[in-house]
């Protein structure tokens, strides 16, 4: 069996993290038997989550797992794919990874309304005073890693206009397609569906509404979690989150509300 080390729901997303999402779509894409552990950060080899065991294999890194996964259960995620298709996949899953999420992760941690709504919120599970003191932590260590990325020398609009910019090509090239590639899903639409959850997150948002196409290859995607244990649709009220446990989780509706507004978490959460 294998173990995914991750962080846990939050904002109304499968996970706290884009990267484990997905891991874990890529898991669920393998059709592979695994559990979620949320212990398991201060072990994790490269301080990062997510990270796996495989029997006792430890691998870290979402992209390295989905190498694991490859070669030791025999399967290929890019089945079908020539080597262009393989190329734009991979530079596809770069810009998610290494553009969108700094974008999105300035919208998140940066931004006081939405660092209130959204990261200060997960954390009030913490005991006091860790309560208090692990979110200014780690949102200082956030705002050091978004400085040394590069993106947070920016103004806020310059970063909005990038991000907007990433998700605008994704949606551009996604099309009318139901996936990233094609018809079937590719390795590329674990990445994709991870960083497009992230971005339209509930609780950190501007809503601006563009390109409902692009959303639909986040849809088939969300029936891959289907059982309600995880807490979706939280509402921005009165400053602070409050989660709704739904079945299914991602409703139809939140599904048509959330994904048909294009890009929303790249600003300031609009409070209803
Ligand atoms: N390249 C890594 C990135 C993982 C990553 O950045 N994880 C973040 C959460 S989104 C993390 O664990 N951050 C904790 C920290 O930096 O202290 C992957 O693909 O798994």
């Amino acid at each position: 069996m294998i173990t995914l080390y991750s962080f846990g729901p939050a904002f109304g997303l499968p996970d706290m993290s884009p990267f484990v999402t997905k891991a874990e779509m890529l898991l669920k894409l393998a059709g592979l038997d695994y559990r979620m552990d949320t212990s398991g950060f201060s072990k994790a080899p490269k301080g990062k989550l997510p990270y796996i065991d495989d029997d006792g294999e430890i691998v870290a890194d979402s992209t390295f797992i989905r190498r694991h996964i490859e070669r030791k259960y025999g399967i290929d995620f890019d089945k079908g794919l020539d080597s262009e298709q393989r190329a734009i996949a991979w530079a596809f899953e770069r810009m998610f990874e290494d553009h969108v999420y700094w974008a999105f992760l300035h919208a998140r941690w940066v931004d006081d309304a939405n660092f209130n709504r959204g990261p200060r919120v997960y954390f009030d599970r913490l005991p006091i005073p860790m309560r208090f003191i692990v979110p200014r932590v780690a949102r200082r260590q956030l705002k050091a890693q978004i400085m040394g990325h590069g993106i947070g020398r920016h103004t806020d609009a310059e970063i909005v206009e990038l991000g907007t910019r990433s998700l605008d090509a994704a949606a551009d090239f996604l099309g009318r397609k139901t996936y990233m590639m094609g018809t079937e899903p590719s390795g590329l639409d674990a990445t994709a569906f991870a960083f497009l959850a992230g971005a339209l997150c509930p609780s950190s948002k501007r809503r601006s509404s563009r390109r409902p196409s692009a959303t639909t290859t986040s849809r088939p995607m969300w029936a891959a979690w289907p059982n309600a244990s995880i807490r979706t649709t939280p509402k921005c009220a009165n400053g602070r989150l409050r989660p709704q446990a739904h079945t299914p989780p991602y409703s139809d509706e939140w599904i048509r509300i959330r994904l048909t507004r294009w890009p929303m978490s790249l600003g300031r959460c609009h409070t209803p």
